[in-house]
């Protein structure tokens, strides 16, 4: 396989609701689109950067710079192109997963569409749906996370994820067990908000029956961690943290971790997910799909992902209207608390070439 040419398309989706976490409020979705384009196929992938960087140190205008001038270089010289090769080619630039992610799933996406084989069969995924859970952020006050809470319920999500911060905390949890009950399914995250110094604070979640804490400290604390959990006993799980396999086998080792979060943009690519959730799995340690308000591009090989066996945990996956009024691809729907994972060739899932016109701020065709 040989490229012809890469499209790199921005596009802004408007959020149904401002999704307010630890680091940031967020009302738009600004996504890059990358569109490889072969002798045989095309493949469609989408890079999950924020467009600053608060989550992790990428951001959108540094992952497409990335993208033109030092990774796509290194494809275009590259003989003979497969999905698999991609990372080793990309291997002398360090850092930039969430660029070098976008890259490898485009090329898998082209080359599996041209043998006509899902992503997920490629991966070794076995499960047809994916047990689906929704992130509700930080609210301004009580009565409106539940409300919040009520519809997603309402709506048949099987999990429920707070995101907490200093100062809405103990108070929301305690809130949202009162008013629902013990049989809901709850977590919560931090997303790096707290330090180690709030350990004693944080082990007063104890008392309701979180399925785990996610990211509680820094990216970097996960020594941390380990000291937290001799404080708490609700389940330390690492997002931020863990960006390759060789981190998820220290932070368990170490026991930093209980459980892990994976997200494929935050650890370079898919290859290196299923690395993860390899070495979890041998490690008896259980993982769940993450989400970064991907579009229905980003959603669907998430859900290819997620059909893999230790995916034991309910997703992030949520359906496509809890986040857009209008998704770039056929909407992903929810029903009974669960996602389909698609079955076509490649990410199994076409953008509307209209949505996407409409929506575009920007795009550039680069060629070998
Ligand atoms: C998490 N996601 O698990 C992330 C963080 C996150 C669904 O909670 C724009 C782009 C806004 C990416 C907000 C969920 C975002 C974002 C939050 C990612 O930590
Ligand atoms: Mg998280």
């Amino acid at each position: 396989m040989k490229i012809r040419a890469v499209e790199l398309i921005r596009v802004t989706m408007p959020l149904v609701a401002p999704f307010r976490t630890s680091f940031a409020v967020e009302t738009n979705r600004d996504v890059l689109l990358v569109r490889v384009e072969t002798a045989e196929a095309q493949g469609w992938a989408e890079c999950v950067a924020m467009d600053s960087p608060l989550y992790s140190s990428e951001y959108l205008d540094g992952a497409q710079q990335v993208i033109s001038d030092h990774l796509l270089p290194r494809l275009f010289a590259a003989d003979e192109l497969s999905g698999a090769a991609v990372g080793g080619l990309l291997a002398p630039v360090r850092g930039h997963r969430m660029a070098k992610s976008a890259v490898e799933t485009a090329v898998l996406d082209a080359e599996l569409r041209a043998m006509g084989m899902p992503l997920s069969q490629y991966l070794g995924a076995t499960a047809t749906e994916v047990v689906s859970g929704v992130s509700v952020g930080i609210q301004d006050t009580v009565p409106e996370l539940l409300d919040a809470v009520e519809e997603y319920l309402d709506a048949g999500y099987a999990r429920i994820k707070l995101k907490i911060e200093p100062g809405w905390d103990l108070a929301p949890v305690a809130a949202v067990r009162e008013r629902f009950g013990e049989d809901i399914v709850l977590q919560v995250d931090a997303n790096s908000a707290y330090h180690r110094a709030d350990a004693r604070h944080l082990a007063q979640l104890d008392t309701f029956g979180l399925l785990l804490i996610e990211q509680p400290l820094a990216e970097e604390d996960l020594a941390g961690n380990v000291e937290l959990a001799k404080v708490i006993r609700t389940p330390i799980c690492l997002d931020e943290s863990i960006v390759s396999a060789q981190d998820a086998y220290e932070a368990i080792r170490t026991g930093a971790c209980a459980i892990v979060n994976i997200k494929p943009g935050r650890v370079g690519g898919y290859l290196e997910s299923r690395r993860i959730h390899d070495v979890c799995a041998a490690a008896g340690i259980p993982v769940w799909a993450g989400g970064m308000l991907e579009t229905g591009i980003g959603r669907a090989a998430n859900l290819a992902l997620a059909g893999l066996s230790n995916f034991t945990l309910p997703s992030d996956i949520s359906a496509s209207d809890r986040y857009y009024a209008q998704d770039l691809t056929e909407p992903i729907t929810m029903t009974g608390g669960r996602v389909a994972v698609p079955t076509g060739p490649g990410i199994g899932i076409d953008p509307i070439p209209e949505v996407v016109t409409e929506l575009t701020t920007a795009r550039t065709v680069i060629q070998p």
